[in-house]
């Protein structure tokens, strides 16, 4: 028998409820040296070309081939030089003073010794639009995969497998050894408290290249071991998809926790997988030199403090953790308040946490030892401001029209990144602050600020004319003083951001979709459609009982049994749908206690609507 219940495995098939199910699968997928690669590819450059990206003097992105002459970010590109005769620098496309709109030039930078090929920093800006433009295209990739997808940064994710596999395991039919977990799935023969039956001994699936598992455990203990070999074989196809189609090779790890999926796919650079099974994890941690300030909200002064407050050792800091307090996170919490006691007893009060502040880090580090912190998926950040700035090298802006220059160049960027959150929200977005910031060399920071009133969608010449009238407000007030120019530094930012529907219609937006239903701000998914419509080669639909010779005919019908799951999502299911599979059937309805295929259509319809809602709701109590 299994160590899990019914109960954990079908929480992996809600988006709300997967991250905190034992069974999770969690995957972080990171692009290795993210704009090298970009710059490499838009050159057409191999990947054996020693590609650096720079700005300016420093390099931003090393790639891999550049990396094995001990080239990194710390060097500026004339190290760089010393160390690689046959260097390949990017500059990163510039917006040039005065131009709304960016441009690369590639045969100009810093290095060359040709005064009109060097790039300055008085005259230009640089712009990161290339990279977010990639990364949008990336994300797009997963998105077709997945249905919660966390962007961590410009190029990493992180990914909740467990609909994708949920559907490997209980519903897709090509992937054999499975039929009497999922016959007693879709008959519904099982309480949600009942622990799974055990893996069958002849499941034959391979773990993706990647496993971490230095003491050769076995390979299928347990269902977390199988879904987490599924999950492998699902990433390696997103990877592979993501290199085949933009070019980019990634790092992937996959765990339990977002927080040990990025450490594993740090483990291996570039293009690899790291897989940490459950039976892996005290290993991975206390093997790899990994300590609790690894863990990136470990990092920096709390993690010292939090290191010289529990007398960690420099080394296997998590295993000593573990050790020290391995019963409950309270003795560890004990301690720490205990601690904190006597050192706030001195002369000066050291420590201003109270008990539950205490209590709550100690939960933390008990669990991050255990690699078994837990967080949520954050799917879509809102955005509260956008900044566009520009550090002001000797000269370059000592009168007011310099800085309109520079206005230009701030609206073109700015427009810009708002169309592009646009396209990625399917939403029109209208930012109602303006604000300009001015920086003197005597490090004064003077701010104008106001309500941006513009019919409709706001464009470049709307924010060039608000910024216009706040500078030339600074500029009345402070332009008179001996220490205001020239200036050092100067910014335009967007805030308090409205969003409007675009007008379109939810079967518009989502009804052709084949995956994610996010963006209407519910929090659904799109189950394959084997889920909901069983169907053959024969392209036959089991709950209509019709065949189709048409495979566009087919699509169509399948369209509009996803648009039913849709709106019942939406409006709450009925048990005599014919989009829920008998197994969600079961769930929904499950208090009747009789088995779905006893189900009458039709019979007890008021009352049941009233108890059920529908699958999702189910998953999200
Ligand atoms: N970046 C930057 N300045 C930094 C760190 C990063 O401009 N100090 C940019 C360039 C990187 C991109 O962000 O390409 C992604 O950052 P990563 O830390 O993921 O670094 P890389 O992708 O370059 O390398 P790796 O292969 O280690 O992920
Ligand atoms: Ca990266």
């Amino acid at each position: 028998m299994s160590r899990f219940k019914w109960r954990d495995l079908l929480d992996i098939n809600s988006p709300k409820k997967a991250f905190s199910s034992p069974l999770a699968c969690v995957a972080h997928i990171d692009v290795n040296a993210f704009f090298a690669q970009v710059e490499q590819i838009r050159c057409q450059y191999s990947r054996d070309d020693p590609v650096v990206c720079v700005q300016w003097n420093s390099i931003i992105a090393v790639s891999y081939a550049a990396k094995k002459f001990g080239i990194s970010r710390m060097d500026t590109v004339f190290d760089a030089f010393k160390k690689c005769e046959g260097l390949m620098p990017v500059h990163t496309a510039v917006f040039k003073k005065g131009e709304d709109f960016w441009q690369y030039h590639d045969d100009c930078g810093s290095w060359h010794t040709d005064e009109s090929k060097k790039l300055s920093p008085e005259l230009h800006k640089v712009s990161l639009d290339p990279y977010r433009r990639e990364s949008r295209k990336i994300l797009k990739i997963f998105s077709e995969w997945c249905d919660l997808v966390e962007k961590a940064s410009v190029d990493e994710v992180f990914l909740d497998l467990g609909r994708n596999v949920f559907s490997l395991l209980l519903i897709d039919e090509s992937q054999k050894g499975f039929e009497s977990i999922r016959t007693q799935f879709r008959e519904g023969s099982y309480d949600l408290d009942d622990y799974l039956p055990g893996v069958p001994k002849d499941v034959e699936i391979n773990i993706e290249a990647g496993d971490y598992n230095p003491q050769k455990r076995t390979l299928y203990d347990d269902w977390d071991d199988v879904l987490f070999c599924l999950g492998s074989t699902i990433t390696k196809k997103i990877r592979d998809q993501i290199e085949e189609v933009l070019g980019y090779t990634t790092s992937c790890g996959i765990a339990r926790t977002k927080t040990v999926a990025k450490l594993a796919s740090n483990f291996k650079k570039p293009n690899a997988q790291t897989i940490v099974r459950n039976c892996n994890i005290e290993d991975f941690l206390d093997n790899e030199s990994l300590e609790l300030t690894s863990f990136w909200s470990m990092g920096g002064i709390f993690g010292k403090e939090v290191t010289q407050l529990l007398d960690l050792p420099s080394e296997r800091s998590l295993k000593y953790i573990r050790d020290s307090w391995p019963v409950s996170s309270w003795e560890l919490g004990a301690h720490m308040r205990e601690k904190i006691r006597k050192l706030n007893s001195g002369k000066e009060k050291l420590y201003s946490l109270d008990d539950a502040q205490v209590q709550q880090m100690a939960d933390k580090i008990f669990q991050l030892a255990r690699g078994d912190f837990k967080m949520p998926f954050n799917p879509r950040p809102v955005i509260k401001s956008m900044m566009s700035n520009k550090n002001l090298p000797g000269n370059s802006c000592k009168h007011y029209v310099d800085c309109l220059a520079w206005l230009e160049v701030f609206s073109g960027d700015l427009i810009g990144r708002i169309k592009e959150l646009e396209q990625e929200y399917e939403r029109i977005i209208v930012p109602k602050t303006i604000t300009v910031m001015t920086k003197t060399r005597n490090y004064e920071r003077h701010t104008r600020r106001t309500t941006l009133t513009v019919g409709g969608q706001v464009k470049s010449k709307d924010l060039m004319e608000f910024g216009t009238k706040l500078i030339r407000e600074l500029e009345s007030l402070y332009g008179g003083s001996d220490t205001y120019y020239p200036l050092t530094g100067i910014a335009m930012s967007l805030s308090n951001f409205e969003i409007h529907e675009t007008g379109r219609t939810i079967v518009d937006m989502f009804g052709r979709q084949t995956q994610v239903v996010r963006k209407s701000g519910e929090d659904f998914t799109k189950p394959e459609p084997q889920s909901h419509v069983s169907f053959t080669k024969s392209l036959r639909c089991e709950p209509c009982n019709i065949d189709f010779d048409d495979e566009s005919l087919f699509k169509e019908h399948t369209d509009f049994h996803y648009a039913l799951k849709l709106s019942e999502s939406l409006n709450g299911a009925q048990e005599d749908s014919k989009n829920l599979s008998l197994g969600e059937r079961r769930l929904l309805f499950s208090g009747k206690k009789r088995p779905a295929s006893s189900i009458k259509q039709n019979e007890n319809k008021k009352n049941s609507q009233s108890k059920s809602g529908n699958i999702y709701k189910y998953f999200s109590k």
